[in-house]
């Protein structure tokens, strides 16, 4: 089968090679390729501009050299209750390897032409303490980068060494701009990055903060993780070979803060909505999607849901989903142009979406980076305000629950999690001995969970444990 290229595909709505780079995106995941890179490749084809992507990837080589193979280009395919959707995403015009040499994608921060840098890492790559806003010195990366400036491995570190390079090369900054889902994620990353240089260049640690923009964003498109199932369709749809292929939903939306200093693409063309504050939007996407995506994943996978569309088709987890979306829109308050019922009761469809192959698996990675922002944050708000923190309490022993990395059957499975010892070691005992273990964890609970909340959770943890997790969703959704 013929290999897709600028060669074998039919004609874009733009030309590509007309097009300059003018974003550098690092973290070229599935998430990338399904959110920021076809909204830019909307705007490309809606505006034109040099506004094409150089997109880097930390740590894995594979996406980068199967997109150099195939001229940057890949297939997305949407999946929806209508059927396949298969579309050529150009935006990306080069892909680097930061495994194989850091040197190009400092070249490329430092480039002029780069008015833009955006970011999707996950939660755990930062390296940022949130409670402090402050670099976290204890995070792999960070302490390497602490000690080794001049050779990054991380995150911050490389933006700082890149905007070091910028500054003396005379040029202005470009705005950098989080793609994860972090709370107040362009504060969180200007801490982040502040910090990190005020360790080892207190003038470009100015610099930054008063030069670069960090401009906040909420993005959001349920992406699974990329099989070769969707290589297999790509092909039937396409007819053309594409190794880098990904598969996602219908749904889109990016609301970003609009503090572009040296400008931006087009992005509202690809639906890309731009507000003065991004705050409320982002904690009714963490709350209500993520939050009620952690609960799944934990209830759902220890109840035998491989795929989140099975644990949709249990009604009693399903109804407790919905509680859970309910309870946790009880926190976000009112949101100018936002039903909150409409947005949960699309949010259940999506999750429902039968075309979308989404692991609980794979959402269940990275809790102890996840849950603050998700669960604890929201609680927090309802304990607060005297509402129900049952639904919370219930999505938090489902997490301890699953920290013992033990299913049911007796199967052990890892928790791919970077505190991944620490909490295995405390999900140990009974549910009592578990509850404390976890909430001595350092940096983890907040303490105003500490009191009655932790009863809650006790309770139900143990049901959990003693009955199994269908026994304790029934016995919680009665
Ligand atoms: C999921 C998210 O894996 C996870 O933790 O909750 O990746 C989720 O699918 C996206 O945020 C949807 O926008």
């Amino acid at each position: 089968m013929t290999r897709l290229s600028l060669n074998s595909v039919k004609a874009q709505r733009y030309d590509p090679v007309a097009h300059g780079i003018g974003v550098l995106h690092i973290g070229l995941g599935a998430f990338h390729r399904a959110h920021q890179a076809v909204c830019t490749d909307d705007a490309l084809a809606a505006q034109g501009g040099d506004w094409r992507i150089s997109a880097a990837s930390l740590r894995s080589v594979e996406t980068v050299d199967a997109l150099a193979a195939q001229d940057g280009l890949y297939t997305l395919i949407e999946r929806g209750a209508e059927g396949d959707h298969a579309r050529v995403i150009a935006a990306i015009s080069e892909t680097l390897a930061a495994a194989r040499g850091i040197a190009p994608v400092l070249d490329r921060l430092a480039d002029p032409a780069v008015k833009v840098v955006t970011l999707t890492v996950t939660e755990k790559a930062y390296g940022i303490d949130r409670a402090a806003m402050d670099i976290d010195p204890e995070h792999a990366a960070v302490a390497h980068d602490l000690a080794h400036p001049d050779a990054p491995q991380g995150v911050l570190g490389l933006l700082v060494l890149g905007l070091k390079q910028r500054r003396a090369e005379g040029h202005p900054p470009p705005a950098i701009l989080c793609c994860d889902n972090l709370p107040d994620n362009g504060a969180l990353l200007r801490a982040g990055v502040v910090g990190f240089a005020r360790r080892c260049d207190p003038a470009l640690a100015d610099w930054v903060a008063a030069e670069v923009a960090f401009p906040a964003s909420m993005v959001d498109r349920i992406t699974p993780a990329a099989t070769d199932e969707t290589v297999a369709l790509a092909a039937r749809l396409t007819g053309l070979e594409d190794p880098a292929a990904i598969e996602t939903e219908p749904f889109f939306q990016w609301v970003i803060e609009d503090h572009f200093p040296l400008g931006r693409p087009a992005w509202e063309a690809g639906g890309a909505i731009f507000a003065p504050d991004v705050a409320p939007f982002e904690r009714m996407k963490l709350r209500m999607l993520n939050g009620a995506h952690s609960l799944i994943a934990y209830a759902g996978f220890l109840s035998g849901h491989v795929y989140v569309r099975d644990a949709m088709a249990d009604a009693p987890l399903a109804a407790l989903v919905d509680r859970h979306m309910r309870a946790a829109a009880a926190t976000v308050g009112t949101l100018e142009g936002i039903d909150l019922d409409a947005y949960r009761a699309a949010l259940i469809q999506r999750f429902a979406n039968p075309a979308i192959a989404h692991q609980t698996y794979q959402i269940a990675m990275d809790g102890s980076e996840k849950i603050p922002q998700r669960i604890f944050a929201p609680a927090l708000d309802a304990l607060a305000a005297g509402q129900d923190v049952a639904p919370f309490a219930f999505a938090v022993a489902a997490w301890l629950r699953y920290a013992r990395g033990q299913a049911e059957d007796g199967t052990a499975y890892a928790l791919r999690d970077p505190r991944e010892a620490e909490l295995t070691a405390a999900a140990q005992g009974d549910a009592a001995q578990v509850v404390k273990a976890m909430a001595a964890l350092p940096g983890l609970f907040p303490d105003p969970l500490k009191g009655d909340f932790l009863t809650l959770v006790e309770e139900r943890l143990h049901v959990m444990m003693t009955d199994g997790m269908a026994a304790a969703i029934a016995a919680e959704a009665a």
